[in-house]
């Protein structure tokens, strides 16, 4: 497998979010000009998106011209450095145009399929979660580590929901089947804030089916590396019918998987 420079990739890609963070967060005014959708009428799409995705692949380009790139409006490009970009320009798009405060710029830097660099900039609070294979987690630079939660029945999870409603009918039965089980439900609308606050202890665990590749990409990183547990429940049954990414405490992370699994059968 390559190997790069963690510190040099680290830097660059900190160094690259914050700038992207300054556009979205110099274009929230503007929010709602210039809108467009995706995938549904609520899957939507704003010029600080492609605007902070331009930024974010012009600084790649220069620094590393031969990495491959994967991003979420649509610069993906294939390396010959063996290093990949996955990149999330705005993660929390409707949170964006709403003015809710949780969306964020998500950058890893993956090594033959796994990420080895993790960065995810919370545009709202300044916040910069951070992380490197085998060398922790920090927030702001200071360590950071999950909640070590052990119990269902106390724990604060998160989730998040797609587009179409057939999916979000399946994913609300989900939920359905989960709330009695533990503390609370959370659903602050973007799954790289989520991973990150599972990594800090905002929250005990996070599940969501059918998130991006760019969505999870620095935060299950950032949660690995901060003594969390993630992995995928299986989707192969009605209410299971993607796989769902669970992340926890990792005491929690069984107990949360052996939940969802036993919800869909
Ligand atoms: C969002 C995800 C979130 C999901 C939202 C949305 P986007 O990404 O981060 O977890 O629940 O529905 O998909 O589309 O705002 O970049």
């Amino acid at each position: 497998m390559t190997s790069i420079d963690l510190d040099a990739y680290l830097e660059l890609a900190t160094s690259i979010a914050r700038e992207a963070a300054s556009i979205v967060a110099d274009g929230a005014g503007r929010a709602r000009e210039h809108v467009g959708t995706k995938s549904t009428l609520t899957d939507m799409v704003t010029e600080v998106d492609h605007a902070s995705e331009e930024l974010i692949v012009r600084r790649i380009r220069e620094a590393r011209p031969e990495d491959g790139i994967i991003g979420e409006e649509g610069s993906s490009r294939e390396g010959t450095s063996g290093a990949t970009w996955v990149i999330d320009p705005l993660d929390g798009t409707t949170n964006f145009l709403y003015g809710f405060p949780a969306f964020a710029v998500s950058i890893a830097v993956e090594v033959g399929g796994e990420a080895v660099v993790g960065v995810v900039h919370d545009v709202s609070r300044d916040e910069v979660f951070a992380a490197a294979k085998g060398r922790g987690a920090t927030l702001d630079g200071r360590p950071i580590e999950t909640s070590g939660k052990r119990d269902l029945e106390t724990a604060l999870v998160a989730t998040g929901f797609g587009y179409a409603p057939e999916r979000r009918r399946r994913q609300a039965a989900l939920v359905a089947e989960v709330l009695p089980s533990v503390r609370d439900i959370r659903r602050a609308g973007s799954a790289a804030l989520d991973l990150c606050w599972v990594a800090c202890g905002r929250l005990d665990g996070y599940f969501e089916q059918g998130i991006q590749h760019w969505d999870w990409g620095a935060g299950t990183l950032i949660v690995a590396e901060a003594g969390g547990r993630t992995g995928w429940v299986a989707g192969d049954s009605e209410l299971l019918e993607l796989p769902v990414l669970v992340a926890a405490a990792a005491p929690l992370y069984e107990p949360l998987t052996d939940l969802l699994s036993q919800s869909c059968d």
